[in-house]
């Protein structure tokens, strides 16, 4: 059998709608829009424009429809994770889902005890967190993350997928269900109940929804290529998410200590990774500068950098970014000096957060995957390999869209087996590239 899917990926920066063909062994995508995303500043509050997005998923489901004339047999759909929207009692949206960005949770320190709970690393912005700082939320009946909103306005039906649910920090990793300890303050009912990757989550149009890892890296970790069980992932695009995959969690003082988190995979696995603060550093240079990455990069291969803790608290808002790396290290750069610098110091994280990984949990690895846009930059590659010392193969770009495909196509029965069976196929279908150490 073949299937023809649609994978709606929503990142920070920008969001795609891809098709997708799977069957017989193969595996072909082609993007058919693209759009940019943002955040908007409203009254000093930062949102984003969630139904702009809409409109763009609604146009790139209809190029999809128009591409593809025998017909869709599934939709699937990730974002990023942790930020949300809160409907009323009728189903209404209320107020704009505000951006994890946001300064509403600078300050906030999470309670004792809380990752022998739920296994997550401290981020100030995981949604239990806002829901502190939510003044929406006595007025609310129901939270839906973005997938799940975008979802509900596509099929009218609820739920909350659960490895984007599993980044709330309401989870319970140990059960996998909504914690009623951590639930407790909670209004009753507002969260919905879980589905997972593969289930049914409505129709559009006729079309069924498939709920996929509806946390973009959850979909980036199916289509990571190894053919080997001992290999760490880096999803490089605005985060660099590291890590390796479990069979269960790691809940040691020690792993907590290390900053890292248990977040829920496909297929009952066990995402153990740390975030590390990713291309966002370059993104916003460029923001701040107005100009394009490529000719700084040129520069950036024969520039002198310094190293900086890239997860410095103070390099998350937005903002002017040149600056705040500077002032870091106590030097004024010219800017492929800043460019230089950033790499440098994201390849030490990248080699950091792999050896913690393999050190905290017990599993060694002997090849570093990075998947994502990151995956195009060569520099970052290389110098990754030589920091970790171990081989990097670098690709798929589009990991979590062939991801959110690739679940879709084996929830309608295009493709079956395990994440090995899937990753084969990516491995056969898509370029990849090969950094040895130097
Ligand atoms: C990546 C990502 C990370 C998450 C961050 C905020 O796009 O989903 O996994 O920590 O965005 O949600």
């Amino acid at each position: 059998m073949r299937a023809t899917v649609a994978a709606v990926d929503l990142g920070a920066s920008s969001g795609r709608v891809l098709l997708g063909s799977v069957g017989d062994g193969k595996l072909h995508t082609e993007e058919v829009h693209r759009f940019p995303n943002g955040p908007v500043r409203l009254l000093g509050t930062l949102h984003w424009d969630v139904l702009a997005l809409y409109r763009e998923v609604l146009t790139g489901l209809r190029l999809a429809a128009e591409l593809d004339s025998v017909g869709l047999d599934s939709i699937g759909i990730d974002s990023w994770a942790v930020d949300y929207g809160l409907l009323d009692a009728r189903g209404a949206l209320l107020g704009n889902p505000v951006h994890y960005r946001d300064s509403r949770t600078e300050g906030i320190t999470p309670a004792e005890g809380l990752y022998e709970l739920n296994g997550l690393q401290f981020q100030p912005f995981n949604t239990m967190f806002q829901l502190m700082a939510e003044p929406l939320l006595e007025h609310a009946s129901q939270l839906l993350l973005i997938p799940d909103l975008l979802s509900y306005w596509l099929t009218g039906e609820r739920g909350a997928e659960y490895t984007n649910a599993t980044t709330t920090g309401l989870i319970d990793v140990r059960s996998g269900r909504w914690s009623p300890e951590l639930t407790r303050d909670l209004p009753s009912g507002l969260l919905p109940d879980l589905r997972h990757p593969g289930d049914a989550a409505g129709t559009y149009e006729g079309v069924p929804v498939t709920a996929v890892g509806s946390h973009d890296t959850a979909s980036a970790v199916v289509a990571v290529p190894a053919s080997t069980e001992r290999f760490a992932y880096i999803s490089c695009g605005t985060w660099s998410l590291v890590g390796v995959e479990l069979d269960s969690p790691v809940l040691t003082a020690e792993s907590k200590a290390a900053n890292f988190t248990n977040e829920g995979g496909v297929d009952g696995t066990i995402r153990y990774l740390r975030n590390v603060m990713g291309l966002w550093l370059l993104q916003e240079s460029l923001r701040s500068w107005n100009t394009s990455l490529e000719p700084l990069l040129k520069e950036a291969e024969h520039a002198q950098g310094s190293v900086f803790d890239p997860n410095d608290p103070v390099f998350l808002p937005p903002g002017d970014m040149p600056a705040r790396i500077q002032q870091w290290c106590g030097r004024t750069m010219t800017r492929p000096e800043i460019v230089r610098s950033v790499l440098d110091s994201l390849a030490i994280a990248h080699r950091d957060a792999v050896a913690d990984a393999q050190r905290l949990s017990g599993k060694e690895v002997e090849v570093v995957h990075i998947v994502g846009g990151g995956s195009h930059n060569e520099l970052l590659c290389q110098l990754t390999a030589d920091a970790c010392g171990l081989p990097v193969v670098a690709g798929p770009a589009e990991a979590t869209a062939l991801g959110n495909v690739l679940v879709q196509a084996r929830a309608v029965g295009a493709v079956h087996g395990t994440l090995a069976d899937l990753r084969k196929l990516v491995r056969e279908s898509q370029p990849l590239r090969r950094y040895l150490p130097r």
